[in-house]
């Protein structure tokens, strides 16, 4: 059994969410932030055997989208609040950034 942990945009929750439940997937979503960003983002845990592990995967990478964002970056050892003018930076987020663990034991109680 593997557990994946995948970091997804908010905007494509609800598609993948759709998919994965037609697929017959459980799994439970988790409000998380993304602390480069420090934007809202959404965390889907799902245990699943291994042999679906890899279609799972490609339910993901299917329904989650690369989209550029700028961000307004202090450098770490910057001067005090006000001093400096922060760079703007283009980043890559997403598609989804996925985990995958082994699970020792699932249990239910
Ligand atoms: P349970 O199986 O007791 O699951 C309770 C909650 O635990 C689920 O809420 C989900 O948040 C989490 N969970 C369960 N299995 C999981 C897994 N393999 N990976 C990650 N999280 C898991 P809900 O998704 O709202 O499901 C509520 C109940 O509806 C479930 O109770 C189960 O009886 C049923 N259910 C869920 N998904 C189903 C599916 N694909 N097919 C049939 N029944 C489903
Ligand atoms: P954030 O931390 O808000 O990061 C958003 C995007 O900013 C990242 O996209 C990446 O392109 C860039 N970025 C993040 N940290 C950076 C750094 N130290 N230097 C330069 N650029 C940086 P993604 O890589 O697609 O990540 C999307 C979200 O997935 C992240 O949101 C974070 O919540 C999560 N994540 C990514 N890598 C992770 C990791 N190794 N462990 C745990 N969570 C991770």
């Amino acid at each position: 059994m593997k557990l994946l942990m995948a970091i997804v945009q908010d905007r494509d929750v609800p598609a993948l969410s759709r998919a994965l439940l037609q697929a017959g997937y459980r799994f439970t979503r988790i409000g998380s932030t993304g602390c480069f960003l420090r934007e809202g983002n959404t965390t889907i845990v799902m245990g699943l055997e291994d042999d679906r592990v890899d279609a799972a995967l490609a339910v993901v990478d299917a329904n989650c989208h690369t989209r550029e964002q700028t961000v307004n970056v202090a450098p770490p050892d910057a001067a005090p609040l006000g001093v400096f003018v922060p760079a703007p930076v283009q980043v890559q987020v997403g598609g989804a950034v996925v985990f995958v663990l082994p699970v020792e034991r699932c249990e239910r109680f």
